[in-house]
């Protein structure tokens, strides 16, 4: 609600209290055109204070209530009731005006904004567009270019800039609700004409077509399929080339096409979807409510290749002390030499401090024998990284925690190699580490609460998002990945090219397709793990080539790999690059003769693939493999597996995410596509939809949110 109050005598003093962020939901919405109908009418009052509770003026309109029938006085006409006031009215922003809240700004009169605050109209992110004139007003106040770069990519100002731009009056680094006080005081008597913002002339660039034709090449370059940055071109060229009135209309308009599509609900969920992983919980019960982080101080990186010095930047960067290990001498100084750059980049583009003097190098593991918790980044080798751990267990100081950075591998065989295996959790990073923002902290059935706790803040203050996982091959991320690669490799058995996979992926909105992101990280990989795991048979022809475990397997990768192509890195992987390390991917005619002989070897007839099948062989595999991973409790939830393939896997955030998607496909539809290319090719795994999935599905298709109470029935009655 808003709550009225009289300050100083004269004035007015609106107080928006919603927490936690002000939201104008609809009792806020009716408190505020309540008081400013109170403060309009009493004589004593010359001028009017906006402001809200506990330092935050609004996060913009009630992202909660989006979903429900809408109550209350709708925004439009508050932002005009504001702006129409016979009495100056001040905005005294503290903490953030988003949003909605950046809209009910503009309409006041004038805006004094504390030097903390942060402003902006992340409304795109939501799939949506400013539609409480935001895109009418702030065109007309700080002109076309910086009003397109605000609104369409959802950027948030600095007090500071939003004064250079023209958004505030004043910045104040001494209470902004005492300095609107004052100035809506002096204020009291002065002409309101010149302070309406809907009544100025949008300022009309001569490049103007050139201007939007940029924007919306731009935003059609990064959206990736999202609709919502180009809705927000249109509404902003509306605001130059309509009057105000009709301009507004435009906005509703495009508002309302933005709010009742898809890509909207899924963005919302997805911002919901994003907090709820902070409140994890683990198979045997522990909770983020219920289990204290231990305090660290000082943290170690064991492994100073490219996993481990992105670590050990995002360490050093969010303030702890770093012991980098690196044992070969001469890999450490190139570890050192590449830090220090990324250091400097950092602060250079990003602003973060210079954190050199926080890093320690060192050749000797007996360096972590004094750190809070210690994180191993080396190869991905089970017998290295056991005798890694063996050794921390007997260096490090009692109670310290100890990490691994694997990908993929048994954290419990790793812990039973520790005098305390409780301390033992995986912080599982994506490359690169200091720039992607998704963790997975992996708990074994040892860890203790507290030390998934410990790694759940840890990776909150290095700026990531942590989602807590159980233990299994590949966790969750790269557990549903492997389904994924071996879908799109039977795909080119059975006909398909990597050019033509890679564009339906693309054009759903992945920014790389899957042979184009094995290119890049590197072929090899896989084949060490593959090769590790048993699966790379030396060449021999006939069926069994193509059979592992019973199953179809694909040995294309394993095979272009022998043949030295390892992608980028070596100029040739499934495409041709111009040289080694060369990131412009060209289809490869080669390529094309290597899958004919391939088939022929193997009696495989290639047919056509339509752009529907490529779709639904990759993604449904991986959908079912995310249910499977929700029904044997490795992730708690729909949202963990979501945020975890946003955030790490390129999964188009307007989609939601591999799950969210499936609720919008209808799980059903899935179960029936999973079943119809399960009898075409039965020898093909993971066609076979789950437990889980049927379950769901048979129970009509019930919301996500609803999931989780099927999921938590114990596992028999699944
Ligand atoms: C809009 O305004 C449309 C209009 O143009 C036109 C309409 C006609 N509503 O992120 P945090 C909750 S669209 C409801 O963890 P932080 C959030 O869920 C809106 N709830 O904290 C969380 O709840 P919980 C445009 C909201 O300090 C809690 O607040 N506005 C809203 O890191 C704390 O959030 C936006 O898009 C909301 N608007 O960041 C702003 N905002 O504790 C979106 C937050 O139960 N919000 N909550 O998990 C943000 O960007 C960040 O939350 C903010 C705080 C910067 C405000």
């Amino acid at each position: 609600m808003a709550f009225y109050s009289r300050v100083s005598g004269s004035v007015g003093m609106i107080t928006l209290q919603n927490p936690p962020v002000n939201a104008l939901s609809a009792a806020v919405r009716q408190g505020i055109v309540d008081t400013m109908h109170r403060a309009l009418s009493e004589p004593e009052v010359k001028s009017v204070v906006i402001c809200g509770q506990n330092g935050k003026f609004c996060g913009g309109a009630d992202i909660r209530e989006f979903g429900a029938k809408m109550t209350g006085p709708p925004l439009v006409p508050m932002v005009h009731l504001i702006e129409a006031a016979s009495k100056p009215v001040v905005a005294a922003i503290e903490g953030i005006a988003l949003g909605g809240g950046l809209e009910l700004a503009l309409s006041c009169h004038y805006r004094i904004a504390h030097s903390k605050a942060r402003l902006g109209f992340p409304e795109v992110a939501l799939g949506l567009l400013p539609g409480a004139g935001g895109t009418q007003r702030l065109p007309r106040l700080i002109g076309v270019p910086a009003s397109l770069d605000l609104i369409t990519t959802g950027r948030q100002v600095t007090a500071a800039e939003a004064r250079q731009l023209g958004i505030v009056d004043e910045v104040t680094d001494l209470n902004a609700v005492d300095a609107a006080v004052k100035f809506a005081q002096s204020v009291a008597d002065k002409s309101l004409d010149a302070r309406r913002i809907s009544t100025y002339p949008c300022p009309r660039p001569p490049d103007l077509d050139t201007i939007f034709e940029r924007a919306m090449q731009q935003v059609r370059r990064s959206a990736r399929g999202a609709i919502a940055p180009g809705t927000c071109v249109q509404a902003v060229h509306a605001a130059v080339t309509l009057p105000y009135a009709k301009g507004m209309e435009r906005e509703r308009e495009l508002f309302s096409v933005l709010f009742n599509s898809g890509q909207a609900r899924a963005l919302q969920y997805y911002f919901f979807a994003q907090r709820a992983v902070s409140r994890w919980s683990t198979a045997s019960g522990a909770r983020w409510d219920t289990s204290k982080p231990r305090p660290v101080h000082k943290a170690a990186v064991i492994g100073l290749g490219t996993m481990g010095r992105g670590i050990t930047v995002s360490l050093a960067q969010a303030g702890f002390s770093v012991v980098a290990v690196e044992t070969q001498e001469k890999q450490l100084l190139e570890a050192k030499q590449a830090v220090s750059g990324m250091l400097e980049r950092g602060a250079k583009r990003r602003g973060v401090p210079l954190a050199h003097d926080k890093i320690k190098y060192s050749c000797s593991v007996q360096a972590v024998a004094d750190v809070d918790l210690v994180i191993e980044a080396v190869f991905e080798d089970m017998a290295l990284k056991k005798t890694i751990f063996q050794q921390l267990s007997a260096i490090c100081k009692p109670g310290a925690l100890l990490c691994t950075n694997t990908s993929g591998l048994d954290i419990d065989e790793l812990a039973s190699q520790t005098q305390s295996p409780e301390l033992v959790v995986g912080m599982h990073f994506f490359a690169p580490a200091h720039v992607m923002q998704l963790l997975e902290v992996v708990y074994g059935p040892r860890s203790c609460p507290e030390a998934v706790a410990t790694a759940m803040q840890m990776g909150k203050k290095m700026g990531k998002v942590s989602v807590a996982v159980g233990n299994c091959r590949g966790f969750v991320g790269n557990r549903m990945l492997k389904l994924y690669l071996e879908q799109a490799f039977f795909l080119l058995e059975e006909g398909a090219t990597p050019e033509q996979v890679d564009q339906v992926l693309e054009e759903f909105g992945f920014p790389m397709g899957v042979f184009k992101v094995s290119d890049l990280s590197g072929l090899d990989i896989g084949w060490k793990v593959r090769k590790a795991d048993g699966l790379v048979l030396p060449a021999f022809t006939g069926t069994s080539a193509r059979i592992r475990g019973g199953s179809r397997y694909s040995p294309l990768g394993d095979l272009l790999c022998e043949q030295g192509r390892f992608g980028q890195k070596t100029g040739k992987g499934w495409y041709q690059y111009d040289k080694p390390g060369g990131r412009v991917a060209k289809p490869d005619p080669w390529l094309f003769g290597f899958l004919e002989d391939y088939r022929a070897q193997h009696g495989l007839v290639a047919r056509r693939i339509d752009h529907q099948e490529v779709l639904e062989r990759c993604l449904y595999p991986l959908i079912n493999e995310g249910f499977q991973i929700l029904q044997d409790g490795i992730a708690a939830g729909p949202e963990d597996i979501d945020v975890i393939y946003v955030l790490g896997y390129g999964w188009p955030r307007h989609r939601g995410g591999p799950m969210f998607y499936a609720s919008q496909v209808g799980l059903d539809k899935v179960v029936e596509r999973l079943e119809h290319y399960q009898q075409i090719h039965p020898d093909v795994p993971g066609l076979q939809p789950c437990r889980l999935l049927r379950k769901l599905a048979a129970i009509s298709n019930p919301a996500i949110h609803k999931w989780r109470e099927v999921i938590q029935k114990p596992r028999s009655q699944l």
